[in-house]
């Protein structure tokens, strides 16, 4: 478990400490509720064995022996959700196309839809075409409290849709509904429009469900092929499919399946302060300003196959809808039925810890641009321009009082 790898370094730390005399330093190891990386309570022995294999999976740096690229981003899943929380700007990576008479074109020819900017030896990297114009990089978000959100039935996320802004308070949440690949298991209730299912995970709720952010994962970002996908992604420019000399499918569908059950059984994070007479102002504030109209504090998970994750209260605080945020969050790059200037709401739950794995330096949105909550807000402009103007016409203690709360998260 990676809890423990987090308490194996306090305990060095805490030697290394002791070594230098300076008893005083000495701290109480992580709390709970100042980690992302724990497991649900309660699970069986099988699910808790999964879990740990996934755990391991989680962490498993690829190289030139075990299927790494031969195009790729980063060597391991952990590198970009670093303790499963979010990534460090240093491992963004970039998807890119252009805006041509006939709608957008990812690019294919030139490496797209997403940039593979580093490759194994002897083999050449992508580069950005210069004749890109949408250009989205991106960040890891945080990988837990995923199967909670997974087990939230369509219809819950669909009934808050309000794509021609029928209640008038100019917001107009769309869903993503996208293509599913054919290797894809998805649960009977799913949802079709169109032969599509909705997306939910993903910075633009591209992907359907955790499978399906997994195989794209391994494939696209560290260039491992699996069981359910084994086609290789090679650097166009080469002309020729010859890259890793590793057999595909380099990963089992067991492996993938086990990485799936780790992150569905990774707990939400835990709030901190939440009782706190600033928080609950605060939370107040969140509402009233109209921050919770994108930011839904909760809803309610349906029927799992894991009993821990049926019929719960979900407090992310996201509709998981796509919302027009203005053009200076746009990254002017489509995705499904999402534009380029619509994003999902960022779901809010652990806001308040990302920066203890980040070296001290939380990094927001969704390409970790600003460290610095106000400034967040600040750039919150289209549907979200109501609430952002309400919250500087607030005094400023009752702005600390929102941040406050949002640092409870
Ligand atoms: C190069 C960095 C990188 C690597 C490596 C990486 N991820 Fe991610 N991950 C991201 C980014 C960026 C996103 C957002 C993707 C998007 O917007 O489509 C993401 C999204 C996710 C999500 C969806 C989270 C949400 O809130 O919707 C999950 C789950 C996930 N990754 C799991 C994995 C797993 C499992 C692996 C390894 C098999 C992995 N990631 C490897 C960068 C990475
Ligand atoms: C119209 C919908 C909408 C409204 C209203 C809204 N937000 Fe957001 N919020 C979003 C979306 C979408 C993102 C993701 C933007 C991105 O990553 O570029 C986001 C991102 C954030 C983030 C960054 C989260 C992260 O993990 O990086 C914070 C913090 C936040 N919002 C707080 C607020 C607050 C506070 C308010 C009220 C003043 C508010 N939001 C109002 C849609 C909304
Ligand atoms: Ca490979
Ligand atoms: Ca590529
Ligand atoms: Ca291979």
């Amino acid at each position: 478990m990676r809890h423990q790898q987090t308490l194996i370094r306090w305990y060095a730390g805490l030697a290394l400490l002791g070594s230098l005399g300076c008893d005083s330093l000495v701290t109480d190891p992580p709390q709970d509720n100042q980690i992302f990386d724990a497991p649900l309570d309660g699970l069986t022995a099988a699910q808790l064995k999964a879990h740990l294999d996934g755990d391991e999976a989680f962490g498993e740096a690829f190289n030139t022996a075990t299927g790494l690229g031969p195009v790729f981003n980063q060597t391991a899943c952990v590198n970009c959700h670093p303790d499963e929380g979010r990534g460090h700007p240093s491992t963004n990576l970039t998807r890119f196309g252009r805006a041509t008479a006939d709608g957008f074109d990812y690019m294919l020819e030139f490496g797209g839809p997403q940039l593979q900017d580093r490759s194994i030896p002897g083999y050449p990297a992508e580069q950005l075409p210069f004749e890109a114009t949408g250009i989205s990089v991106r960040g890891g978000p945080i990988a837990v409290g995923l199967g909670l959100i997974e087990a939230i039935p369509d219809e819950t996320i669909l009934t808050n849709e309000d794509p021609n802004d029928a209640n008038g308070d100019g917001i107009s949440g769309r869903a993503n509904f996208v293509p599913a690949p054919e290797w894809l298991e998805l649960s009977p209730d799913k949802i079709i429009r169109d032969g599509m299912y909705l997306g939910r995970f993903g910075r633009k709720a591209t992907a359907i469900n955790l499978l399906q952010q997994t195989v794209s994962a391994y494939k696209a970002d560290m260039g491992v092929t699996t069981d359910f996908d084994p086609v290789e992604i090679f650097n166009p420019a080469v002309g020729n499919t010859v890259g890793d000399n590793v057999p595909d499918p380099e990963v089992s569908a067991e492996t993938v399946r086990n990485v799936v059950i780790y992150l569905q059984t990774l707990r939400e994070p835990l709030r901190r302060n939440e009782n706190a007479p600033e928080v609950l102002a605060g939370k107040q504030l969140f509402t009233t300003i109209g921050c919770a109209s994108c930011h839904l504090p909760e809803m309610q998970t349906g029927p799992s196959a894991i009993r821990q994750l049926a019929f719960k209260p979900v407090r992310l605080y996201s509709d998981l809808l796509l919302h027009d945020m203005g053009p200076q969050l746009a990254d002017h790059y489509p995705e499904g039925q999402a534009s380029g200037t619509e994003w999902r709401t960022a779901p809010l739950w652990g806001l308040g810890i990302v920066d203890n794995l980040l070296g001290g330096t939380p990094f927001y949105l969704h390409d970790g641009s600003t460290s610095d909550l106000t400034e967040v807000i600040d750039l919150h402009m289209g549907e979200a321009a109501g609430a952002r103007s309400r919250f500087f016409e607030l005094a400023e203690t009752d702005q600390m009082s929102l941040i406050a709360f949002l640092k409870s998260l």
